[in-house]
C-alpha cells in the first residue's frame, strides 16, 4: 500500500477522512468494508436490502484512520422505514470526505439504474471513487461496457475492477482511498473498531441468522430488540424480542414444533459467541407490532428513528 508522503520533507503525513460506501442493495458493500477491517463488522446475506443503518467500522493505522461508513442500498422509499435508510445514506454522504460507489458488475444491466444516476447528480462536488464489483463472476468483455458507461456518469471518478469477496483488485482501490484521504490527526484511540455499541451488532446478528434461515417476506418483516443484555462469566444471558409485523407471520417464523425459531437462535447464538468471545445464553420471543416499518415509535425503539 502507498502511504502518504509529504514531498519537501519526505515526512509521512498522517490522513484521516470518512469514507461512505455506497451503492444498490446487495452490490456488496458490507462485505468490502469487512475486508478492510479483517472481521466481520457488518452482517453480510445473499439477501438484498440487509444492512438498514449506517455502520462505522475505523482502521488506523501509524499512518492514517479511515472511518468507514457503510450504509443501506440506495433505493426508492415505499414505507417509513425505507425513509428512514434513505436519510441515513444522506447523512453519510454529507458527512464524508471520499464516496466509494460500489456497483455489481453482475447485475449491471446495460444502463445505470436511475438511483445511481441520480446520485450522480447529487454528488458531484464530492470525490468519488467507484468500485465495479464481482468481478470474479463476469466475463471480461462485459466489464470493458460496464467500465465505459461508469465513465460517461462520472467523468472525474476513478474506477476500479475488483472483487471483495476474493480480493482482487482491493489494494489498489485502498491505495486510491489513501490517496484522497485529507491530512488530519486522529479522531479515535487505536484500539476502537467501531462507534457502534456491542448490543447494536448482537441484535445485527440475530437479524442475520433471520435473513439467513426464512425465505420471502419474513426477513423484510422482521426486526430485532434486544430487551436484556447481561455480561455474566461464564456466560453472556441475553433476551432479544424478534418483531414480527403480522399475526400470521408469528408461526411461521416459530415453525413447526418450534424448529424455525430454534435454528435461528442456534445460528445467532454461535455467532454472538465469536463476536464476543464468549458463551452465549440467548433467548428469543416473538411479538406481532402490527405495521411496524410504518411507525415511528417502533422504528425508534430498534434504533431507527430519523437522524
Ligand atoms: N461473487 C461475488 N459475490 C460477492 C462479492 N461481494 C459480495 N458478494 C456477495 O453479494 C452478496 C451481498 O453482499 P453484501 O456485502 O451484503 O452487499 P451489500 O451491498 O452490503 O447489500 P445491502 O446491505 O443489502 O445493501 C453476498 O452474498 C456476498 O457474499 C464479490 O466480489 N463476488
Ligand atoms: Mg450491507
Amino acid at each position: 500500500m502507498t502511504l502518504p508522503v509529504d514531498k519537501q520533507t519526505d515526512k509521512l503525513k498522517h490522513k484521516c477522512g470518512f469514507v461512505a460506501i455506497v451503492g444498490l442493495p446487495n452490490a456488496g458493500k458490507s462485505t468490502l468494508m469487512n475486508r478492510y477491517l479483517d472481521e466481520k463488522v457488518s452482517i453480510v446475506t445473499p439477501k438484498p436490502q440487509t444492512t438498514r443503518s449506517n455502520v462505522t467500522s475505523i482502521l488506523s493505522s501509524e499512518h492514517y484512520q479511515i472511518i468507514f461508513i457503510d450504509t443501506p442500498g440506495l433505493l426508492r422509499p415505499r414505507y417509513r422505514m425505507q425513509e428512514v435508510m434513505a436519510s441515513f445514506i444522506q447523512n453519510a454522504l454529507n458527512e464524508s470526505d471520499i464516496i466509494l460507489l460500489m456497483i455489481d458488475a453482475e447485475r449491471f444491466r446495460s444502463q445505470h439504474n436511475p438511483s445511481v444516476m441520480k446520485l450522480s447528480k447529487e454528488i458531484k462536488s464530492k470525490r468519488v471513487i467507484v468500485a465495479l464489483n464481482k468481478i470474479d463472476i463476469i466475463k471480461k468483455v462485459k466489464l470493458l461496457e460496464i467500465t465505459q458507461k461508469t465513465t460517461e456518469l462520472f467523468p472525474e471518478a476513478e474506477i476500479f475492477p475488483i472483487s471483495a469477496l476474493e480480493g482482487n483488485g482491493t489494494d489498489e482501490l485502498f491505495d486510491a482511498v489513501l490517496k484522497y484521504l485529507p491530512e488530519g490527526n486522529k479522531l479515535y484511540p487505536d484500539d476502537i473498531i467501531s462507534t457502534q455499541p456491542e448490543r447494536f451488532f448482537v441484535s445485527e446478528i440475530i437479524r442475520e441468522a433471520i435473513f439467513l434461515t426464512m425465505s420471502e417476506e419474513i426477513p423484510y418483516s422482521s426486526a430485532v430488540i434486544i430487551d436484556d443484555y447481561k455480561e455474566k462469566t461464564p456466560k453472556y444471558v441475553i433476551y432479544a424480542s424478534i418483531l414480527v409485523e403480522k399475526k400470521s407471520q408469528k408461526p411461521i417464523i416459530i415453525g413447526k414444533n418450534g424448529m424455525k425459531i430454534k435454528e435461528i437462535g442456534t445460528k445467532a447464538r454461535l455467532g454472538i459467541e465469536e463476536f464476543l468471545g464468549c458463551g452465549v445464553y440467548l433467548d428469543l420471543h416473538v411479538k406481532v407490532r402490527k405495521d411496524w416499518r410504518n411507525k415511528d415509535v417502533y422504528l425508534s425503539e430498534i434504533g431507527l428513528g430519523r437522524m
